[in-house]
């Protein structure tokens, strides 16, 4: 540790560090034990203004080529050139759309093993695996193209589960390599957007070969054309959005449950002194389901107690955290930026990882305690020498989960004396997704998203915000996203959110119907109230994304607020991002027809023609655009204005004038 402590040259602030007193009172532990954090790490080191800009190419070795803008700005033409001659809109076109394959590529490789482990699943292959929502596999295999029923003798049957898993699964795992043919999964979207992307030809292929066709376009000397790069790179974040994601969605939903609402607690105090700590973290949920259950063993907990526990305390990080959250309850002990933290409370037993957002410090961080840290994914090793390596294989699944946990059990008295957990914790209500919004909103008869549309039209709900994504080392660790969110609930936008910003709003309480007594405007209050929901509903982890896609579509079916996504009154954002995977998401929001505003900053400022396509001819295109605002109450003030837009358009902003309006105004417009 006190070699650690010299290394560390600035400290970070705690207070202007994060909003959150757990995350406060970690960090500086941390700088107490002489700990370096991402906190500390964000002080020390600047980023690079040039690749902030997205105007720096490393595509050839005749680079690196950084094209900064003139400090005048541009006056006339923008001779800027590389060595190749791309010009400046050619290098950021690239650049965004190399991020996009970056996270179009981990989301679908993730529903890849979703899928391949599906299909084993179907076929009886893997005995952990099973089908445990048959009625969600009935529902979502007519898309898939399976049918559901079968004639026999006249008689019109439902065919045998067994089989339908089977067809459906090899489907699946089709999607991303058919050598014919588009994505099954765009039918599901309205039938004016899947027009506008067949018209600006962009419906995706399968999904491996558009995340190769950006790297091809993208090496040196292919495409030139920022608006035809920009084309493959909408086509690939579709493949994911409506492609890789979605299917890992609805396949995860059939064989561990489909969500629904149940309660939870979220932030550091989850974590237990006299426990076996486990913390799960990353994104597949494939080995977390199976540590879920061997955790809540009864063997297992009695071997935790011949070892001096009270239990065994699971908790989760990141995407992995949503996962066992929405289908178990199983409380986040934070986000992004608090992993290295659980680590330092010196009561985490073993920190349990498989892919994405894990950071490579957290080894350097276990080796000050004795947190066990395993890494569990083939194509996510670490190198350090504390870091133990437990391949998980689909086929011994439980077995791995119980070596993993007994592990933990073993390491529990090895603690040291540096155990410090912070006592902050809030509860909240997490697990919504299209089908229980449907029937929280829509009630058991209706059983639709009738109601949820009648209050957006009659102004109680202002509109529809997606809040989701990372944090960032670079801004106030979860200061946007808490402010934005509760800038939109108390102008009546009900909030969806998944990833880091949901786990952020369940830690600061905002996922509790109660909360909208607190924060909300009075009509969302009133709706809230009325059918008993948080006005921020948490709908899952990043690949959950596609969840906010079907349920917008469902407002779309249920009608009255226009034809297609982008008439709605809704919005996206994501505050705090840092991720690939952010980008792509991004992109697929915009191309299904969503304003979507980015805090921080967008890596397209050295290029402004380039930027001007994401920000203003995409709408023309797709209905949706970019936009970019760090400061976040005017950013959740820029998503209000969208949806006041398109309330305006819908003919629907007098209805809403009619909550703000008192009765005499009421009664001069003759609305009483
Ligand atoms: Fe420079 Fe062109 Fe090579 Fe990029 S591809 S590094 S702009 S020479
Ligand atoms: S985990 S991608 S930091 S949301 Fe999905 Fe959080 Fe962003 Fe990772």
């Amino acid at each position: 540790m006190a070699e650690l402590k010299e290394k560390i040259v600035k400290l970070a602030d705690a207070s202007t560090a994060s909003i959150d007193q757990s995350t406060q009172e970690m960090i500086r532990r941390a700088q107490q034990l002489g700990v370096e954090t991402v906190f500390d790490r964000a002080v020390t080191m600047k980023p690079c203004a040039i690749g902030m800009q997205g105007i720096c190419c490393k595509n050839c070795a005749m680079g690196p080529c950084r094209l900064p803008l003139p400090k005048d700005g541009i006056q006339g033409e923008d001779t800027r050139k590389g060595l190749c001659g791309a010009t400046a809109n050619t290098i950021c076109a690239r650049n965004f759309i190399r991020m996009i394959a970056g996270g179009a590529a981990a989301h679908s490789d993730h529903g890849r093993n979703v899928a391949i482990t599906f299909l084993a699943a179907a076929k009886g292959e893997v005995e952990d695996y099973k089908i445990k929502d048959p009625v969600k596999l009935f529902q979502i295999a007519p898309y898939y193209g399976v049918a559901t029923t079968v004639e026999v003798d006249g008689v019109v049957k439902d065919r045998d589960l067994r089989e339908v898993a089977i067809a459906v699964g090899e489907v699946a795992v089709a999607e991303w390599g058919k050598p014919t043919g588009n994505l099954h999964m765009i039918k599901r979207a309205p039938q004016p957007l899947q027009d506008k992307w067949a018209e600006q030809g962009v419906i995706p292929r399968n999904v491996d070969r558009e995340i190769v066709e950006i790297m091809h376009r993208t090496h040196m000397g292919v495409d030139q054309d920022y608006k035809n790069l920009m084309k493959q790179g909408t086509r690939a974040s579709l493949a994911d959005g409506w492609g890789g994601s979605m299917i890992g969605t609805d396949l995860q939903d059939v064989m561990f449950g489909t969500p629904t609402p149940l309660q939870a607690e979220a932030d550091l105090g989850v974590m237990k002194a006299d426990h076996v700590n486990i913390i799960v973290h990353g994104h597949e949920p494939l080995l977390s389901e199976m540590i879920v259950a061997a955790a809540q063993s009864q063997e297992l907990i009695d071997y935790s107690k011949s070892k001096g526990a009270k239990g065994i305390q699971l908790a989760g990080i990141c995407c992995t955290a949503n996962e066992v959250l929405q289908r178990h309850g199983v409380p986040p002990a934070g986000t992004f930026l608090q992993q290295e933290l659980a680590i330092i409370t010196g009561a985490c037993d073993a920190m349990v990882v498989d892919v994405q957002c894990i950071f490579q410090n957290l080894a350097n961080v276990a080796k000050c305690f004795h947190t066990k840290l395993i890494t569990t994914h083939p194509i996510a090793r670490m190198e350090q020498p504390n870091v133990l390596h437990i391949e998980f294989d689909e086929h011994h699944a439980m077995e791995d989960a119980i070596r993993i946990v007994k592990i933990a059990i073993d390491n529990y008295e090895n603690r040291g004396a540096e155990v410090m957990i912070p006592r902050h914790k809030s509860s909240q209500v997490a697990g919504f997704g299209v089908e229980s919004i449907k029937y929280h909103l829509g009630g058991s008869f209706r059983g639709d998203y009738f109601t949820l549309n009648d209050n957006i039209i009659n102004g109680r709900i202002r509109g529809i915000a997606g809040v989701v994504g990372c944090n960032n080392a670079r801004t106030k660790h979860n200061d946007e996203h808490i402010t934005i969110i509760k800038e939109l609930i108390k102008n009546d936008v009900i909030v969806l959110t998944t990833g880091c910003s949901a786990i952020a709003a369940g830690m600061h309480g905002l996922c509790t119907p109660e909360s909208a007594a607190v924060h909300c405007g009075p009509g969302l209050r009133e709706v809230c109230e009325t059918v008993g929901i948080p006005p921020v509903l948490h709908l899952g982890s990043c690949v959950d994304n596609s969840r906010i896609l079907l349920a917008a579509t469902e407002v779309v079916k249920a009608g009255g607020l226009g034809n297609d996504i982008c008439d709605l009154p809704a919005a996206g954002s994501a505050p705090e991002w840092m991720s690939e995977k952010a980008i792509s998401i991004g992109q697929y929001f915009v191309a299904s027809g969503v304003y979507t505003v980015f805090g921080y900053h967008m890596p397209v400022e050295g290029a402004p023609v380039f930027k001007d396509y994401l920000y203003k001819d995409m709408e023309k295109m797709y209905g949706g655009m970019w936009d970019c605002e760090p400061d976040p109450v005017k950013h959740a003030h820029k998503m209000i204005a969208h949806i006041d837009k398109k309330r305006k358009e819908l003919g629907i902003d007098k209805a809403r004038d009619r909550v703000l309006m008192d009765m005499a105004d009421r009664q001069a417009l003759g609305m009483e």
